[in-house]
């Protein structure tokens, strides 16, 4: 009897097994064949995915800020209904390619028949292959040994020149172009050393540049290429009883191949490659494609916030012996994106902007503190920090998919009934998200926010201005005709009184381009900082106030 019932199970699961694969065979040939493409179609389509599209969809195309791409999608929804996409965005934040000319007409239609295919594998990058990408300039004995100009240089501002491949520094007192650095391909953010010294960038190509500012002209010093897309890095802040690591190392996080890497502060020679492939927190099933979204570094220990995006999972990885290192992984949730410190910079928030939440780790504990529900897709930057009479500290997101800035309460000791919820929100007026980034400074009275990705090429371009104690909008900003491009992305410079804002226009348009200085006292225009090297600003990042992790 036993016998029976245990072969009548075997014969149910190889059928049921059977009919499994019958079902997905069947599924498999009721979809279309994928439409043809050339093999020149190929691979011109390759570098518009890799350039437009894998940040968002991934390289494998399994979906993290934006949905997944697959083939058993794609083919379903055919040519026509992809170009309708590629051309006009959503109202869920997929950028409208078409319609802002681009991808051309024939480069929809490429790329809506060619995510018809499966992906292509993307290659790997060993320890031995970056090391031919790496260069040494300048070794550090040959460096100056004091600054080699008498500028305020913990004032400077480093500006990225996206679509020129550039980095201009400017001197944040004078607004002098003090140099314009080759940094390669659309450089995604800029970090500086704990020292603020060494001014370090990252291209969406994984190509690291690492400048010293205190050359008479600041140039770069090295240079590797240590992923082959790539979006975040931080450098070792921590000088304390376990170490002194100042401007001793740097990480990379990278996007492909699923990786972060350890390399020399000083030379950026690649030292360490650990993979972050790892299994979803939820569901446990493996992904190869789990990739580093962002990084900061702690004051408090040796130690580097690593936020690993499809895997749901906040990494404290302890770089005090890089050979053996101590990784805590923290359980949070999945497609983590950009974050930043409260202001006591114990713990970490971190958007999960598809799940429409905050994690906060506490990495003095350890350990999640929560997982909060905020707007739709929270996208903070690094956020802003408030100290506000009734609530105390608060840390605040904007949001891409709607116009509230939501403030969490984060002060569990003195304000406990506040702490790890959202005691705030604000509204921006017109209607959709679109904001990128927000910025306050201490010395502040007001929280800015941009609309950069908003579809109303009037919100694109306006900027909103909060007062931090009242929560009310105090002046909506709309940036001069002049000037053509979204505004996007703002920075305070070290006293906190301006507020830097990029005018992110066309490449063949320096001339429309502008980086501008508003006065935050009097909400007026200062200065507009133009000329024919301004082309595509995008982030621009205050010396003192990046390298002290404040916002
Ligand atoms: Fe960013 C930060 C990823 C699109 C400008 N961006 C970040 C960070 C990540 C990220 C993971 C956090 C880095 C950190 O703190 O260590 N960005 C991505 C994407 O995956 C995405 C959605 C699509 C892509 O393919 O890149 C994307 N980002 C953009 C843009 O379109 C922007 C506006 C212009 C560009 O360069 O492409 C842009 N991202 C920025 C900037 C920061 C940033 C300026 C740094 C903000 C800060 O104040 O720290």
């Amino acid at each position: 009897m036993r016998k029976r019932k245990k072969v009548l199970i075997g014969g149910a699961l190889v059928f049921a097994l059977f009919a499994g694969t019958y079902a997905q065979q069947q599924q498999k040939e009721e979809l279309p064949p994928p439409p043809p493409l050339t093999k020149q179609e190929m691979e011109r389509a390759k570098e518009i995915y890799f350039d437009r599209c894998a940040g968002c969809h991934g390289a494998l195309r399994k979906g993290a800020t934006g949905p997944a791409l697959t083939p058993d999608k794609t083919r379903k929804l055919g040519t026509e209904t992809l170009k309708t996409f590629i051309t006009y965005g959503t109202p869920g934040g997929m950028p409208d390619w078409g319609r802002q000319g681009i991808l051309t007409p024939e480069e929809v239609d490429l790329m809506a028949r060619y995510i018809q295919h499966d992906p292509p594998p993307p290659p790997e990058l060993p320890l031995g292959e970056m090391k031919k990408s790496w260069k040494v300039y300048i070794p550090p004995e040959k460096r100056p040994k004091k600054p080699e100009h008498n500028r305020n240089w913990q004032n400077f501002m480093a500006v990225i020149l996206r679509d020129i491949g550039k980095v201009a520094i400017i001197d944040g007192d004078t607004k002098e172009l003090v140099s314009t650095v080759d940094t390669g391909y659309a450089v995604h953010i800029a970090r500086y050393s704990a020292s603020g010294r060494y001014l370090y960038t990252i291209g969406r190509d994984g190509k690291v540049v690492l400048i010293d500012l205190w050359m008479k002209k600041p140039d770069k010093v090295a240079e590797v290429k240590t992923c082959y897309d790539g979006r975040s890095l931080d450098t070792s802040k921590y000088k304390g009883p376990k170490g002194d690591f100042l401007d001793k190392l740097a990480i990379i996080g990278c996007y492909w191949p699923p990786s972060f890497v350890i390399v020399d502060g000083q030379t950026l020679e690649p030292l360490k490659i650990v993979a972050t492939s790892a299994y979803t927190y939820d569901t446990n099933e493996f992904l190869r494609e789990a990739r580093v979204a962002s990084i900061v570094a702690s004051h408090y220990d040796p130690e580097w916030v690593v936020n690993v995006k499809e895997a749901g999972q906040i990494w404290l990885v302890d770089y005090s012996n890089i050979h053996a290192p101590k990784i805590t992984m923290i359980d949070a949730e999945r497609f983590l994106h950009d974050g930043g410190w409260d202001a006591s910079k114990r713990y970490f928030l971190v958007a999960a902007n598809f799940r429409d939440t905050i994690s906060v780790v506490d990495t003095k504990e350890k350990k999640l503190v929560k997982n909060i529900k905020v707007g739709t897709r929270p996208h903070p930057g690094r956020g802003a920090n408030i100290d506000h009479p009734k609530y105390g500290p608060l840390w605040c997101t904007g949001h891409l998919g709607d116009n509230t800035i939501r403030c969490i309460g984060t002060d569990p000791v003195k304000h406990p009934q506040y702490a790890w919820k959202v005691v705030v929100k604000m509204e921006m007026p017109g209607e959709g998200g679109g904001n990128l980034f927000i910025k306050t400074h201490p010395k502040s009275p007001h929280l800015w926010a941009d609309r950069a990705l908003n579809n109303d090429p009037k919100l694109q371009r306006s900027l909103f201005v909060f007062d931090k104690n009242t929560f009310q909008i105090k002046k909506v900003i709309e940036i001069p005709p002049e000037f053509q491009g979204r505004a996007v992305h703002l920075e305070y410079n070290k006293n906190g009184d301006e507020v830097w804002v990029a005018v992110w226009g066309k490449k063949n348009e320096p001339e429309k381009q502008a980086i501008l200085v508003y006065d935050d006292k009097t909400l007026t225009l200062k200065k507009a900082i133009t000329g024919n090297w301004v082309a595509t600003p995008t982030g621009h990042f205050n010396v003192y106030n990046t390298m002290k992790d404040i916002y």
